[in-house]
C-alpha cells in the first residue's frame, strides 16, 4: 500500500482540541489526513463552534471509560493528547494540576498498549528544566530538577513516554515547546502568555500591564513553526525518532521589552507597564535559550519565524480573528 492509501486508514483522536495548540494542530491535520479521518475532542461543548471542518465529541480525559469506549468504537490510530493545565494556573492548584496532568497521560499510554495504536503525541515543555539548569543554550540532557507542578508533571511524563516506548513498544513522540504564540485562541494559563495577550492590547489600544520584568528573557515560538515541528516530527520515520523522551525545540528568544520594541513601529501610541508578579519566579527558573541540535539532526527541525516576522504577521491577522477587539 503507498503513503497516500495509508494516510486515509488513519483515526486520529485529538484530546484538548480547542485550546491554543489544538485550535491550530487540530486543522493541520484534517487538511492532511481529510475531516473524516479526525476527531476533536475537548470538555466543554461550546468547543464545537470552533469545528465545524472534523467531527467533534465533548470528552473529558479523566473519564477513563468513555476515553476507552472512543478509542474502541472509533478504531482510533493515532492519539494528540494536549489537554493539560498550565504553568501558572497550575501553582494555584497543583494537585489538580499533576492529577489531570499525570493521569491522564498514564490513560493515554495504557490505551495505546492495549489497542497498539500506530502513535500518540504528548506535548512537554521548557518547564521541564529549573534553576539549575545551564540558562544559554540549554542542552538536551543536563540537570532539569523543575520547580513548579506544571514542570514536575512534564518531567515525569517524560519519563512515562519513554518508559512505554522502552517496555511496550508505544510509539510515542514528544516536543519540549518553548512559548507558543497564536493569534487565533486567547492566553491560557501560561507564564510565556503574557507575549499573547500584548498583541490582543496593542490592537484594542488598552495600555500592556506586563506580569513579568522588562528583562526577561524565554524561548519563543509562532504557532505556525509549532504546528510544522508536530507535523514533521509525527511523520517522520520511526527510526529517525531517536529520543524517545522529548525534544528540545527552538526558534526564538526575547524580553517583554523587545516584543513591545516590536509593536511599536505599528503602534507608536502603545504603552506598556511592568509589574512582576508570582510569574516572575517561574520565568526565572525556566531557560533563556534552547540548543535543539537533536531536532535538527534526527528529523531536520528548522524554524521560519523570528521576533519582526511574527509581529507584522500577528498584527495583519489578528483583528479579523477577535474583530470584537478592533
Ligand atoms: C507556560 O507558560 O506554562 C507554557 C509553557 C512554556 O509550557 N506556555
Amino acid at each position: 500500500m503507498g503513503d497516500f492509501e495509508s494516510l486515509f486508514m488513519e483515526k486520529i483522536l485529538v484530546i484538548g482540541a480547542a485550546g491554543q495548540l489544538g485550535s491550530e494542530l487540530t486543522k493541520s491535520l484534517t487538511d492532511l489526513f481529510g475531516s473524516e479521518s479526525v476527531i476533536a475532542t475537548d470538555l466543554q461543548e461550546s468547543a464545537r463552534s470552533k469545528f465545524d471542518y472534523c467531527r467533534f465529541e465533548v470528552l473529558d480525559v479523566m473519564n477513563k471509560e468513555a476515553l476507552r469506549n472512543l478509542v474502541k468504537n472509533e478504531k482510533v490510530s493515532q492519539i494528540y493528547h494536549l489537554a493539560a493545565v498550565l504553568s501558572a494556573t497550575g501553582e494555584k492548584k497543583p494537585i489538580f494540576a499533576w492529577h489531570l496532568n499525570m493521569e491522564s497521560l498514564l490513560f493515554v499510554l495504557e490505551l495505546a498498549n492495549e489497542f497498539k495504536l500506530d502513535k500518540v503525541y504528548w506535548p512537554s515543555s521548557i518547564a521541564v528544566f529549573g534553576p539549575n539548569t545551564p540558562k544559554i543554550n540549554t542542552p538536551q540532557y543536563c540537570v532539569k530538577e523543575p520547580n513548579t507542578v506544571y514542570g514536575i508533571s512534564k518531567q515525569a511524563g517524560e519519563r512515562w513516554c519513554e518508559y512505554y516506548f522502552q517496555k511496550f513498544n508505544v510509539d510515542v513522540r514528544s516536543l519540549r515547546y518553548p512559548g507558543l504564540i497564536g493569534y487565533k485562541s486567547l492566553p491560557g494559563g501560561g507564564t510565556t502568555d503574557y507575549a499573547v495577550d500584548i498583541y490582543h492590547k496593542a490592537i484594542a489600544g488598552t495600555d500592556f500591564n506586563c506580569f513579568l520584568k522588562s528583562d526577561t528573557s524565554l524561548p519563543m515560538m509562532y504557532m505556525p513553526d509549532a504546528i510544522k515541528a508536530t507535523m514533521d516530527l509525527m511523520n517522520a520515520p520511526r527510526e529517525s525518532v531517536k529520543i524517545r523522551s522529548s525534544y528540545n525545540l527552538a526558534a526564538m528568544s526575547f524580553t517583554p521589552e523587545e516584543i513591545y520594541q516590536s509593536i511599536l513601529p505599528f503602534f507608536p501610541d502603545f504603552k506598556i507597564a511592568y509589574n512582576p508578579d508570582f510569574r516572575q519566579a517561574i520565568a526565572d527558573s525556566w531557560p533563556d535559550s534552547i540548543d535543539d541540535s537533536f531536532a535538527r539532526k534526527d528529523w531536520g527541525w528548522s524554524p521560519d519565524y523570528d521576533l519582526n516576522a511574527m509581529t507584522s504577521d500577528i498584527l495583519k491577522n489578528l483583528p479579523d480573528f477577535f474583530p470584537s477587539k478592533n
